[in-house]
């Protein structure tokens, strides 16, 4: 006897698991109950964006398999969304460029609660996740999973394939580049940071050897969901501030092919007016460059507190600590509200280094603005940076 499995069951059930799965509730019938509830009211009255006509996202057994519900659901409908992931645990190749209709697996990896805990920890300053909508936040933290290392153990090995992107949890790490038989130490990781994201990026062979020096945790994204929601996001950063990073006159002597990997991995922050960015005297691990609005830098000095320059539009600020791996040497303040394109320490000792000469010049001349602002009877105007 033949049974015939109806059209949508399979979606259905795996919608349900994996919400099981995510959630972990105590009672489970008392859960199925509501979910399917939800489920059944959420088709009965679909909710569209304001935008018309939109693409079927309701939980219908026709629509159910030809949608992820990605990009134009309405936010919060969850059990839209609940319903229309997919759950599994092959990984095919993805390429982001080929694809074109978002129809692509989802990797779910169950937590504990303290798993959980530790990972959103973890991936809270990651610069490359800062960009994803919640959504997209919500299936990388999914489809991460835990791998404990131990002293000496190598996570990734140089000209080997990418697998993994990695978000440290807790250890140290220390990076290693070879070239010419030589061996170099280039860079390390304090308990915090993330590695391996070039070789998922730019589908190329691991760029450096990362070794553990104590024994930690790492937090895993396998490469497929890497490159199905970091590439993706990058392909629309691109678009998003190809003009304006071209524009920046400190990136000039950067190649457009250099250019463009700024921009995947900078991510945008705002600030409100009178926040305080940088605090001078505090650990460093960022550069900025003023996408819009003001910053103002303050020195701080015998007690008094004097704006010694005013940061617009092109313009960067943070490489001096950076550079001299010293504190930071100002403060930075908003004047109205503010964005900036953010880059980490170590995308910016990989990928600004001929922009040094120019930000080392300009370094050079802090020194000696610094005595004649603050020697008696200095004139009050404060200089703009517009020579970078
Ligand atoms: P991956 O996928 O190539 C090795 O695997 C990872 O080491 C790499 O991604 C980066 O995330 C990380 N150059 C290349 N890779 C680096 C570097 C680096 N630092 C960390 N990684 N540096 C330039 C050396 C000339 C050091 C910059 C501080
Ligand atoms: P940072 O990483 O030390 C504060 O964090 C940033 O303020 C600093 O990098 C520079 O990017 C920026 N002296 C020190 N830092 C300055 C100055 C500055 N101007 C901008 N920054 N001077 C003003 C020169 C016009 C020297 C006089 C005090």
């Amino acid at each position: 006897m033949s049974v015939r499995i109806p059209e949508g069951l399979q979606e259905l059930l795996v919608g349900f698991t994996t919400e099981v799965l995510r959630t972990k509730p105590a009672d489970l019938l008392h859960f199925a109950v509501q979910y399917f509830e939800r489920l059944r009211d959420s088709r009965d009255t679909p909710v569209h964006s304001p935008r018309s006509p939109v693409p079927d996202c309701t939980p219908s057994t026709a629509s159910v398999t030809e949608s992820s519900g990605e990009e134009d659901c309405v936010p919060g409908e969850s059990v839209i969304r609940i319903f229309t992931r997919r759950v599994s645990v092959s990984a095919e190749p993805y390429d982001p460029d080929e694809d074109e209709d978002h129809r692509e697996p989802r990797v779910v990896h169950a937590k504990t609660d303290e798993q959980r805990q530790r990972l959103q920890q973890a991936c809270g300053p990651i610069l490359l996740f800062r960009s994803l909508d919640a959504e997209q936040m919500s299936q990388v933290l999914d489809a991460m999973f835990e791998r404990r290392v131990e002293v000496g153990e190598h996570v990734i090995d140089q000209d080997d394939d990418g697998d993994n992107f990695y978000v440290i949890d807790r250890g140290t790490f220390s990076v290693y580049v070879s070239a010419e038989g030589e061996e170099r130490l280039v860079g390390i990781y304090n308990n915090r940071g993330s590695f391996g994201e070039l070789a998922l990026m730019y589908n190329t062979q691991r760029a450096a050897t990362v070794i553990a020096t104590s024994a930690g945790a790492l937090w895993c994204l396998d490469r497929t969901t890497f490159r199905r929601i970091i590439v993706r996001n990058n392909a629309k950063k691109r678009k998003l501030y190809e003009g304006f990073i071209e524009s920046v006159p400190l990136l000039q002597s950067l190649k457009p092919a250099e250019r463009m990997k700024v921009v995947d991995v900078l991510c945008c922050q705002t600030f409100s007016d009178g926040e305080r960015i940088i605090a001078q005297g505090e650990g460093a691990d960022c550069f900025y460059i003023v996408e819009s609005g003001n910053v103002r830098i303050t020195v701080k000095k015998n007690g008094v507190e004097t704006e010694v320059a005013l940061c617009s539009r092109g313009q960067y600020f943070g490489e001096l600590a950076l550079i001299t791996s010293k504190p930071r040497a100002a403060s930075a303040y908003c004047a109205g509200p503010v964005r900036c394109l953010v880059m980490d320490v170590q995308a910016f000792e990989r990928l600004l280094g001929p922009c040094k000469d120019l930000m080392r010049r300009n370094i050079a001349g802090y020194e000696e603005k610094l005595e004649k602002l603050f020697e008696p009877g200095a004139q009050e105007e404060v200089p703009s940076r517009s020579e970078d």
